[in-house]
């Protein structure tokens, strides 16, 4: 490597540094110095005695969290953040600690620091994505191939599901941020009006200038493939048995429903909940993203499937 490439890439490097750590770091300071969030959640999960869910609360992967951690019975209070103002108290709560979030890959510029779900007990443990979650619901080996093949695969999906919701935000205009106050408690829900007057048309606007990853349509399609394949393995499963995971719904289905919960909508989902809402008023963008989706997965078996579970299982939705 010359002396050019080798300054290139130490200028490379400090932009990424400043993207991954400084730039959250300033902004878990201002937050923690600001006390805008509830506080230190280890001190709330010590001191209440319950474990607290840091999440987004329409995000899909914090669906999966929520739905697993519900599923186990555990005694929990859910934190909510909205996009961009979940950066501060996400990264505070893991950085320090060393709580990266190994398996997220959406936004990369935050080092996996600033990613929900986040889980915290009241022992000061943690589980620090919404594998680790559903594993210890269900009580699986993280390692057991068969698991970790799917899991994987699960993984990839949602990564790209996230783009239906975002599309759907950035392009037919549905504010996926009005999910109801009731979604955070009292310290947190300042965030609504911060979201609908400002962050919410900043990120939409941002994701237009392509500088967030979220709302591109070429990872749409990209995900409307992969969908396409992994319902076609779904059905191939289900020829044979009532569920992915057996006789009895287990982790395999959680994954795959909340996974797709964005392409289908179901209306126990507590994901896409104003999207639902257009849908079951008849007013979904009739081009749009989301009805594009709709239609297609939820004429399969595999999205039947996908309803079904939610109906019959989404038992504890908030
Ligand atoms: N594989 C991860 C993915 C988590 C993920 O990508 N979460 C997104 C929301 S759907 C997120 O936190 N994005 C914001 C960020 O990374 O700062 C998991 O299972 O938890």
């Amino acid at each position: 490597m010359g002396p050019e490439s080798d300054a290139a890439s130490r200028q490379e490097e400090s932009v990424d540094s400043w993207q991954n750590f400084m730039m959250p770091r300033t902004y878990a300071w201002i937050w923690s110095k600001l006390k805008l969030g509830g506080g230190c959640p280890y001190q709330a999960a010590c001191k209440t005695g319950r474990s607290k869910l840091l999440s987004i609360p329409f995000s899909h992967f914090s669906e999966l969290g929520l739905w697993a951690a519900e599923h186990r019975g555990l005694e929990f209070d859910e934190r909510s953040y909205l996009p961009l103002l979940h950066v501060g108290p996400l990264f505070e709560a893991r950085f320090a600690r060393g709580h990266v979030n190994k398996t997220s890959v959406i936004v990369k510029g935050s080092g996996g620091y600033t990613s929900v779900p986040f889980l915290i007990h009241p022992d000061g443990s943690v589980e620090s994505d919404s594998w680790s979650i559903l594993e210890a619901t269900f009580k699986i080996d993280p390692q057991d191939a068969k698991w970790h093949s799917w899991k994987t695969k699960m993984d990839k999906l949602g990564s790209l599901m996230v783009s239906v919701s975002w599309s759907g935000f950035v392009h037919d205009g549905i504010d996926h941020g009005d999910v109801g106050s009731e979604r955070f408690d009292e310290t947190l829900r300042w965030q609504l009006t911060q979201w609908k007057w400002f962050v919410g048309p900043l990120v939409a606007q941002l994701c237009k200038w392509d500088v967030l990853p979220m709302s591109n349509l070429a990872t749409l399609e990209h995900g409307r493939d992969m969908l396409r394949e992994v319902c076609d393995d779904v059905e191939e499963v289900l020829a044979s048995q009532c569920y992915l995971s057996g006789d009895k719904f287990g982790a395999y289905d959680m994954s795959f429903c909340a996974l797709t919960a964005f392409a289908l909508l179901p209306p126990e989902t507590s994901g896409s909940v104003a999207a639902v809402k257009l849908l079951d008023a008849g007013k979904l963008p009739l081009h749009g993203v989301h009805l594009g989706f709709l239609n297609e997965f939820r004429q399969r078996k595999a999205g039947q499937h996908v309803l079904m579970c939610y109906k019959k299982h989404r038992l504890g939705k908030v």
